[in-house]
């Protein structure tokens, strides 16, 4: 059923550090033609940084590691994708639809295929009121099970990220700040929680994920990567429109999967486009972090061997 690319093929064959790469934040996540620049982008990114780039998404029955320019083209432009978590990824292969992998979606075809890091913008994770609506993002329970480390820019305020770092830590997911103290908040580069650890380079954030999972510890790790301080939005700004965005989901009676989407939208709307090149802007610099971190991992590899 896993379905790679010659590129990616080789890549993993040869032992060579490989990136993955959502199509959630393609089909869901940014509008067309901008998502597919930035698809093509990302991968550009990772291969300039030594590493090569598995762009993931389901079709045909297949999970497909690794996307032609024709099936990410689909994947920005068609309307008829499905988003992918854990509970939806049987369900999309067995009838052969086109479905957007999440990071959760992302994490459990990575793990198939061998590939330990992944570049996104933001991971999902307890909504407001997560506390009464039980509305917890499937990405924090495959990050406690799945052993692929996701670089992001942490998560937007319109989830409560307390709750989310709690749930993390409850479940033994270590919160990592690459060269930051503070947790960033996707568009800002703070939010006003600590990290669990401090790292200061690929390297020392291979060394942290080579002990995990040497010693048989299951599970991800986050290693938050904070937006660039030129295209950060500060959180003042934000907070008002996210406010506003939760306001309207609720009016409306968004629930389900479809919360998540319905609320990013509100607010590129809101912001007049401005999130939106916040949002290139920080999964660009994810992508560049995340294939650093792979080529440090692939060189702890060679030296254990020696
Ligand atoms: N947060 C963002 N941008 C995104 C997502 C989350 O800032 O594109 C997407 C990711 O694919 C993430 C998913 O895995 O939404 C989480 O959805 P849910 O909350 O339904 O699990
Ligand atoms: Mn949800």
């Amino acid at each position: 059923m896993l379905a790679l690319t010659k590129e990616v093929k080789q890549a993993l064959e040869m032992n060579q550090p490989v990136v993955a790469l959502e199509t959630t934040i393609i089909s869901h996540g940014m509008p067309y033609p901008e998502n597919l620049e930035t698809a093509i982008e990302l991968e550009e990114i990772v291969r300039q940084n030594g590493a090569t780039p598995a762009t993931i998404g389901l079709m045909d029955g297949q999970i497909k590691i690794g996307l032609t320019l024709e099936e990410k083209e689909l994947f920005a432009k068609s309307s008829e994708v499905e988003k992918v978590s854990r509970r939806d990824f049987s369900y999309v292969l067995a009838t052969g639809k086109i479905g957007a992998t999440t990071v959760a979606g992302t994490m459990i075809a990575a793990q198939m295929a061998g590939i330990r890091v992944f570049a996104t913008g933001g991971i999902g994770g307890v909504h407001r009121g997560g506390e009464t609506t039980w509305d917890v993002s499937a990405d924090l329970f495959e990050l406690a099970h799945t052993n692929v480390a996701v670089v992001c820019a942490g998560v937007k305020s319109i989830l409560d990220i307390g709750r989310t770092l709690e749930y993390l830590e409850t479940h033994g997911v270590p919160v990592v700040g690459f060269k930051c103290d503070q947790f960033p908040s996707f568009y800002s580069r703070e939010s006003g929680h600590p990290v669990d650890f401090r790292l200061n380079s690929p390297a020392e954030v291979a060394r942290l994920l080579d002990t995990k999972w040497r010693l048989g510890l299951q599970g991800g790790a986050v290693i938050a990567n904070p937006v660039p301080k030129e295209e950060e939005i500060p959180c003042e700004e934000i907070e008002e429109m996210i406010v506003q965005a939760l306001k309207i989901a609720d009016q409306q009676g968004v629930s389900g999967k479809e919360v998540t989407p319905f609320q990013l939208k509100q607010i590129v709307q809101m912001t007049d486009g401005k999130s939106l090149a916040t949002n290139i802007a920080l999964v660009k610099h994810n992508a560049k972090v995340a294939a650093q971190i792979a080529v440090a991992l692939k060189n702890m590899d060679k030296k254990q061997e020696k």
